[in-house]
């Protein structure tokens, strides 16, 4: 069972993830985790502390001559900012944030709560994701997210391979597959920044390259779109989680929805056996089970709650009316929602492609992958 925790405060000394259920055998790339970690840092609209760290992956355990070993893989990213023996208590909570509800529930402080709470987190969430494609790579398996619509502006996303649609991510400011859209969008992230206002969006994660057959139909909590989904709920300011046509399904009538089945006999050699279908409406998940099409999730994001011109609260102490706190944060993140997304989903597959063909070893999973297409193709 492959499966990660992570620990750490975002002004702490580091963030770390702790990977464990790793097959052994895989040639690890520490630039691939990096790269990953520096486009969570980026996009337009981020604020301050991303000019002060440059994050990065350091292995603590797990690894030996660069291959995986089988046994529980930390990885650490450090805080440059590490400062939180010197900041002070917060009294007026941010809505929006866990300060009000998390600083109740354990009996103590805002900040005790807001510094595990905070966004920060998620670098060592893409750290384990970034770790989790590799092993998907080596299956053939890829994943790429992009940003779909950024506060209330639609941009949808786009046809093409993964590697034309990286391209496009690539030349845009924001990560969106429309990088001619950019000005527009950009503009408004200045001007309600100038408000003292913050701004949400949609982000949507592709995942090419799946067999037929990973998750299960058997159980509620092993169906792959429940894990999914609490992967991806579970990312800092995520409320909703959508797979193929999402929540327009139901306001549509089953032959509108449902992907027909077709056959391709010059297609039975590849990762859909010949089946064919036209359309993908269910996102590549049809009962938890991946179907060989690609996964497609979206997320929704809602604007970032630390917000410059603060919304009302109230004094814990005094319990007065007053202003929330401000601390330093970003106009907008759904450029980096897109990052995490993309690696939460990576991992959750990671997870699932373990389960399906077993964990001790990279080559005895793809022995076992071998097998079990040579046996489904000749039903
Ligand atoms: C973040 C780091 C944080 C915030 C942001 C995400 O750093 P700091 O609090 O030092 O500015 O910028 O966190 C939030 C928006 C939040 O609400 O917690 C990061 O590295 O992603």
């Amino acid at each position: 069972m492959l499966r990660y925790w992570t620990a750490g405060e975002s002004h702490g000394p580091a963030l770390v993830a702790l990977v464990d259920g790793f097959p052994a055998g895989l040639a690890v790339d520490p630039a691939v985790i990096d790269h990953e970690l520096k486009r969570r840092q980026g996009g337009y609209g981020r604020g301050g502390r991303q000019r002060i760290e440059t994050d990065t992956v350091t292995f603590l355990s797990g690894l030996w001559r660069g291959m995986t070993l089988g046994s529980p893989l930390a990885l650490e990213v450090i805080n440059k900012d590490a400062k939180m023996e010197r900041l002070e208590d917060v009294d007026r909570p941010r809505p929006g944030h866990a300060d009000l509800a998390g600083s109740i529930k354990h009996l103590g402080g805002v900040r005790a709560v807001l510094e595990r709470a905070s966004a920060r987190e998620t670098a060592a969430r893409v750290a384990a994701g970034g770790l989790a494609r590799q092993l998907l790579s080596a299956f053939g398996i890829e994943v790429a997210g992009w940003v779909t619509e950024l506060g209330g502006v639609v941009l949808g996303g786009r046809a093409g391979s993964l590697a034309e649609l990286r391209s496009l991510r690539e030349a845009s400011e924001i990560y969106s597959l429309h990088p001619e859209r950019d000005p527009e969008v950009t503009a408004l992230i200045d001007k309600v920044g100038k408000e003292g206002d913050t701004l949400g969006g949609v982000v949507e994660v592709r995942v090419d390259g799946l067999p037929i057959g990973l998750g299960t139909h058997a159980q509620w909590d092993r169906k792959l779109d429940g894990r999914l989904g609490q992967a991806v709920m579970a990312v800092q300011a995520i409320k909703g989680v959508e797979i193929g046509m999402g929540f327009e399904a139901a306001r549509r009538r089953g032959s509108e929805v449902h992907d027909p089945i077709g056959f391709d006999e010059a297609a039975r050699g590849g990762p859909t056996l010949g089946f064919t279908r036209p359309t993908n409406n269910a996102g590549g998940l049809e009962a938890g089970i991946t179907n060989g099409q690609p996964l497609v999730v979206r997320a929704a994001m809602k604007p970032i709650a630390t917000l410059r011109k603060p919304l009302g609260s109230v004094n814990l102490r005094t319990k007065e009316s007053e202003e929330a706190a401000y601390e330093r944060s970003d106009v907008c993140a759904v450029s980096a929602a897109s990052v995490i997304v993309e690696n939460v989903v990576a991992f959750e597959v990671a997870a699932a492609l373990v389960d399906k063909f077993g964990g001790d070893s990279v080559e005895e999973m793809q022995a076992r992958w071998n097998l079990y297409h040579e046996l489904a193709r000749k039903r």
